[in-house]
């Protein structure tokens, strides 16, 4: 894949599945992020178990988040998420919040904003999802999300119902 190089950025990526072996996919797609080239492994929270946010008729799923440092640029990055999203299986049936083998989202880009038509950063909606906010907190809890507040700011806002560590 054709990439432009940036001076490193540390980046937080959420990850998350509720199909086709939730756990399996969670474990390959950080092999697969920490392999890309220009980005490196920093951190890795444990792996929750969630109910669905969206629609209730589908399975409940697994989530976690990495941080990593990248050279990257953000566009970059996605592209490489959306490729492995892909390569596990990821069929986009246009269901907003459906199920899903393997979603990867860009929760933050060091300490950028970013409001372009294919990329949102942070990633919207950050706020209200405990799913996204407990795990960053495991391995981040010093960060401040821009534009939104820090991480022990937005989780203590945050209903944690539903959301379960697996050891
Ligand atoms: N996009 C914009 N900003 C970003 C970003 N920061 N990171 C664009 C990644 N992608 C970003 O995403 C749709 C478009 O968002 C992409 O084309 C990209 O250019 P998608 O992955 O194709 O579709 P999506 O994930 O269904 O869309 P959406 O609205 O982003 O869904 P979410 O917010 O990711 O929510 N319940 C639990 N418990 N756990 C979950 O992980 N996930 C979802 C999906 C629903 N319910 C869930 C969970
Ligand atoms: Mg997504």
């Amino acid at each position: 894949m054709q990439t432009s190089l940036s001076p490193p950025v540390i980046a937080y990526i959420g990850l998350g599945s509720n199909l086709v072996d939730p756990i399996v996919q969670i474990k390959s797609a950080r092999i697969a992020v920490a392999a890309i080239e220009g980005v490196q492994e920093m951190t890795f929270s444990s792996l929750y178990h969630s109910l669905p946010m969206g629609p209730q008729d589908q399975p409940d799923y697994v989530n976690a988040v990495m941080g990593v440092v990248t050279k990257l640029l953000p566009m970059d990055l996605l592209r490489n998420l959306q490729h492995i999203e892909n390569i596990q299986g990821r069929i986009r049936t246009g269901e907003r919040w459906g199920a899903r083998t393997l979603d990867l989202d860009i929760l933050t880009y060091g300490d950028q904003e970013i409001d372009e038509p294919d990329l949102i950063v942070p990633h919207k909606g950050i706020e209200e999802r405990s799913f996204v906010l407990c795990p960053l907190f495991e391995i981040a809890p010093e960060l401040y999300v821009p534009n939104k507040g820090s991480i022990v700011d937005l989780i203590a806002k945050c209903p944690l119902s539903g959301l379960k560590r697996i050891n």
